[in-house]
């Protein structure tokens, strides 16, 4: 593998603090990718030309956040073919489903593939999912991470049934209070 795989693109630097998480998912896979801030309406020039040179730098799959009339998804996606995963992001006033709403309701012929408001981490696995087709390592590193999940689940469970809901939750608690 040699050279950023996966684009990630913001509408603005306010959407990099959910965005991180994208960057942070995809150095647990090992994949390299690259950051960029552009805008469908602030630069409209920029987000078209990023779309149509993706693939030619080698990109493979894009992923883009925005929030409010979040146009930046589906603006990449009219200027490519790669898969496009578009992040809703809830920092307007209306919590993102203003965003919610413009990613996910693209015409027929430019799809774009929506995770969660504020989605970027499963964004990112949605990203090396896809890269998995074509890269089998990566789907090693996708059940690898699906056994720890699940392994992780049953401990809490267990630890549940040990000491019970009440101090499990004051554990919880403390947990919280550390972060
Ligand atoms: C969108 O407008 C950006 O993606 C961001 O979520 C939102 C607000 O941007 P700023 O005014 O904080 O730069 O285009």
């Amino acid at each position: 593998m040699a050279g950023e795989m996966v684009g990630i693109v913001m509408g603005s630097d306010s959407d990099l603090e959910v965005m991180k998480e994208a960057a942070i998912t995809l150095e647990e896979f090992g994949v390299p990718y690259e950051m960029s801030i552009l805008s469908a309406h602030r630069t409209p020039d920029k987000a078209a030309k990023y779309g149509r040179e993706a693939s030619s730098r080698g990109l493979e799959v894009l992923i883009a956040g925005a929030g409010g009339a979040a146009h930046l998804a589906g603006v990449l996606a009219a200027h490519t073919t790669l898969p496009v995963i578009g992040v809703p992001l809830s920092g307007s006033p209306l919590r993102g489903i203003d965003a919610l709403y413009a990613v996910v309701q693209m015409p027929a012929g430019v799809p774009v593939a929506c995770v969660a408001i504020d989605g970027a981490r499963n964004a990112a696995i949605l990203a090396v999912q896809v890269l998995a087709v074509k890269f089998p390592d990566m789907r090693c590193k996708l059940d690898d991470y699906r056994r720890r999940m699940a392994s992780a689940v049953e401990a809490r469970s267990a630890r549940l049934a040990e000491v019970g809901y009440e101090s499990y939750l004051c554990e919880l608690e403390r947990q919280r209070g550390k972060k």
